[in-house]
């Protein structure tokens, strides 16, 4: 449906705040039997990539050019990589960090939906690179953020500088709020997964909701405030633990 040109999508120097109905699908290598959602790329200004990958039963994903995080959004699935012999059931909530040069193939079980963010490793001078890891948001304990029970983060990633990337899951009980309008020198990407709210990005306030995609550069004077009778969650990437010269 054309709406006679109207979206709710914005492209901005510092954000870009994409709605389902601007996405585009595209084949990719390494895909088959399903079609990638290139959320953000290096082409619109980020280091890394974001995409929300849609398979049939039976799709496929095998690696990509760098370091992978996949986060399973709908479905069931198989994960099979060389360093271990069994088969790793994923379901909603299921994720999985794949290191560089590290051959995988995900299978589709039943259709499915990914989000998957790739990003060029930066190693760090006498830091072990890290291995692969495989764990469910379940399993993970969350910490209040500055303090706030209203709003609880689940770091999928452990806190060590072996990773040169963050991702959390950010979950706002309704009307709870980032205590601050946050400017730093890390990007994001963020995917709505739940509820809803408005986000501040740069000068603009947008109604945001479940499904919604926002990049947000460095610098990107950002704020967001639950709004709804139930929880707003988000998946969000950011950089992190390199100098700001290395990345
Ligand atoms: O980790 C963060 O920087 C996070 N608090 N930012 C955000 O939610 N926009
Ligand atoms: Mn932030």
């Amino acid at each position: 449906m054309h709406n006679l040109g109207h979206t709710t999508s914005s492209n901005k120097r510092d954000h870009l705040l994409l709605s389902p109905d601007s996405f585009i699908r595209t084949p990719l290598p390494g895909l088959t039997g399903g079609m990638a959602i290139v959320h953000v790329a290096p082409q619109a200004g980020a280091a890394f990539t974001q995409m929300t990958v849609e398979l049939e039963a039976k799709g496929t994903l095998q690696e990509g050019p760098t370091q992978r995080l996949i986060y399973v959004l709908e479905g069931s699935l198989s994960l099979q990589e060389p360093s271990s012999k069994k088969l790793h059931r994923l379901t909603p909530g299921s994720y999985a960090y794949l290191p560089p040069e590290h051959p995988h193939t995900l299978t589709a079980r039943t259709r499915a939906r990914v989000a998957v963010i790739d990003k060029p490793f930066v190693p760090l001078e006498g830091v072990e690179s890290p291995e692969i890891l495989v764990g469910h948001e379940q399993e993970l304990k969350a910490t209040p953020l500055n303090g706030d029970p209203d709003l609880q983060v689940r770091a999928l990633l452990p806190d060590s500088p072996r990773f040169d990337f963050a991702c959390n899951t950010m979950t706002y009980k309704p009307g709870a709020a980032l205590s601050q309008v946050e400017i730093h020198y890390m990007e994001h990407g963020l995917l709505m997964l739940e509820g809803g709210g408005i986000y501040r990005l740069g000068d603009s306030w947008y109604p945001t909701q479940a499904g919604d995609f926002i990049w947000m550069a460095p610098y990107c004077p950002q704020w967001f405030g639950a709004i709804g009778k139930k929880p707003a969650k988000y998946l969000i990437y950011k950089d992190f633990n390199r100098h700001t010269l290395l990345a």
